[in-house]
Order: C-alpha cells, then sequence, then structure tokens
C-alpha cells in the first residue's frame, strides 16, 4: 500500500495516529496525549521501548530551553532503564523564522542541542526536525532498554555534526540513519533525508531534482556496503521499507512527491505525506522511514 495522500495543505499538526507511522511502532499513539506524566515530560513504555514526547513552549528564543529539556530527556531514559535513544523528532513551530536575536528559530534550536551532547557525550541518534503548525518546539523520542543502536553515517554527506558555520553557529547533532540490533531482530531507522551533498542543497528549487538526490542519498545509506563499513551485516534497497513519511514544503508538490515515492519504494513500503515547512528554506522535500 503506498500514498495516502491524506495529509491536508495546511501546515503539519501532529496526531496521535501519526505517532505509531513514525515510529514504525505499532500502539504508541495514545501516547501523545496520554502516558505518564513527569513534569513537562510524558512517556509510555510498550515492547522493550519507551516512547517520550515534551513541548517547549512558545518563545522569543529557544536555544537554552533546549539545552534543558535535551538533558531531562537523557536524565528520564537512564533512569527508566532505557539507556539508548535510537530515534528523535523535533517539529518546530516557525522553523524558518528569526528569534528576537534575529537568529533562524531551526539554528537557534540547533546550539541548544548541540550544548546538551556537548554536556552529556553521546551517539547522536537518528533524527528528523521539521516545520509545524504547533507553536513551540515538541520532542518526541524512541529509547531501547536492551537493543544495540549502530549510529550511521552516508559517504556523500558530511556528518551534519560536522556542517561548517555557515549553516548555523552550532551543528545538527544527528546521525543519518541507525541500526538497532535486538533479539527481536534488527531495525533500521533512517533520519529526514533531503536533498543535500556534502553540506550543501543540490537542486535547490527544483523539485525532480530534489527528490533524485534524495531517494539515491537513502539508497546509499541503507546500502549494504554502507552498512559494511560500520559493522553491520544486512543490506537494504528502498523496496524494503516499512513505512515512509515525506515531508512536503508546498501543498501544489504533494502529489508529485506521492507519484515519485510510489515509484521510487514500490508496493510494499506505506507512504504517507505531510505538508511542512524544512529546516533549510531552500528544501522542498524530506523524507525519513523505518524498516523493521
Ligand atoms: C539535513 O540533512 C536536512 O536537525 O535533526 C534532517 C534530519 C535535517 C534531521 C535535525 C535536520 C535534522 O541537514 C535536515
Amino acid at each position: 500500500m503506498t500514498g495516502t495522500l491524506d495529509a491536508p495543505a495546511e501546515e503539519l499538526e501532529l496526531q496521535s495516529s501519526d505517532l505509531g507511522v513514525h515510529t514504525g511502532l505499532t500502539g504508541f499513539g495514545d501516547a501523545w496525549l496520554a502516558g505518564t506524566a513527569e513534569g513537562r515530560l510524558r512517556y509510555t513504555e510498550r515492547d522493550g521501548f519507551l516512547f517520550v514526547s515534551a513541548v517547549v513552549p512558545p518563545s522569543v528564543r529557544y536555544a537554552e530551553a533546549v539545552r534543558a529539556l535535551y538533558i531531562e530527556l537523557f536524565a528520564l531514559t537512564k533512569r527508566a532503564g532505557y539507556p539508548t535513544i535510537c530515534r528523535l523528532w523535533h517539529y518546530l513551530g516557525d522553523i524558518n523564522g528569526p528569534t528576537v536575536d534575529g537568529l533562524e528559530v531551526y539554528r537557534d534550536f540547533c546550539v541548544g542541542r548541540a550544548l546538551a551532547f556537548e554536556e552529556v557525550p553521546a551517539a547522536m541518534p537518528p533524527a528528523s526536525a521539521v516545520g509545524s503548525a504547533h507553536e513551540g518546539v515538541t520532542v518526541c523520542l524512541l529509547a531501547t532498554r536492551t537493543g544495540r543502536l549502530t549510529t550511521i553515517e552516508n559517504p556523500t554527506q558530511v556528518p551534519a555534526y560536522r556542517y561548517p558555520a555557515e549553516h548555523g553557529p552550532k551543528p545538527p547533532s544527528f546521525s543519518r540513519a541507525g541500526y538497532l540490533d535486538r533479539p527481536e531482530g534488527g531495525m533500521l531507522f533512517l533520519s529526514g533525508t533531503a536533498s543535500i551533498t556534502g553540506h550543501r542543497t543540490a537542486h535547490p528549487g527544483d523539485l525532480d531534482g530534489q527528490l533524485d538526490v534524495t531517494f539515491s542519498t537513502i539508497a546509499s545509506v541503507v546500502h549494504g556496503r554502507n552498512l559494511a563499513r560500520h559493522g553491520i551485516r544486512a543490506h537494504y534497497g528502498l523496496g524494503d521499507f516499512d513505512r515512509v513519511t515525506a515531508y512536503v514544503r508546498h501543498a501544489a508538490d504533494l502529489a508529485a512527491v506521492d507519484a515519485a515515492c510510489r515509484v521510487a519504494f514500490g508496493t510494499r513500503t506505506v507512504v504517507r505525506l505531510h505538508r511542512a515547512n524544512l529546516c533549510r528554506s531552500e528544501l522542498l522535500v524530506e523524507v525519513e522511514g523505518v524498516i523493521s
């Protein structure tokens, strides 16, 4: 089943049902609205996973609040016995807008996240960061009790955490993918992937060009040659994805992205589309996914 063109034209509004889709796991949808509350964190445990969500309220700047939230998230996952964060999702209101200091909200968010990883050094999990109609910064994460996560980079892209300063005062703290090894079987989490080669946007303003680079980038991330470099004995192609989510900047491009995903991923993959702003103003599409 592919191509659920069920996303309305307005900006991404998180629904509880989306979380199961984004995590690639069933049964986490209710964690969005319910779950156990601990301060501003909400969490649910299921099948060896801990799912946590938290919101930084709308503000004139975010770096310090994001740093503090990350420190709280690290502490909660440890305390709850789920020491390995295997996936993060970030939904940023007014993602391309300026803070009161004139820095783009996304770049300001990256500053706070990077400071947290400097304070508590840890492998940087796979992630997505997209715009949302929800104001403030919403962070969701999935952590594992016993699984072992191997973070994965991609030979065609500079690791995001080494992006040069032209993209912001602190680089984005995430890896391109993560392979989770657990007794129930391996799982691969693909980060939000966009038309970036090296560290620059390829084909600014050209949807077809961006889709080509995005799909070939995803193929190179999950290819056996790349996984072998990370000590993982597995090999995947686009057709192996169980679920992907495509975030599309312009509503007018939704149908074209849907059609392109049908062709690229084939009939096995469930494709979900969302209208959403993206972290670089010239990016038109970003695709994340799960293989299990
Ligand atoms: C990129 O490759 C595109 O800041 O957490 C993709 C996935 C992107 C995650 C993040 C950003 C993030 O730089 C943007």
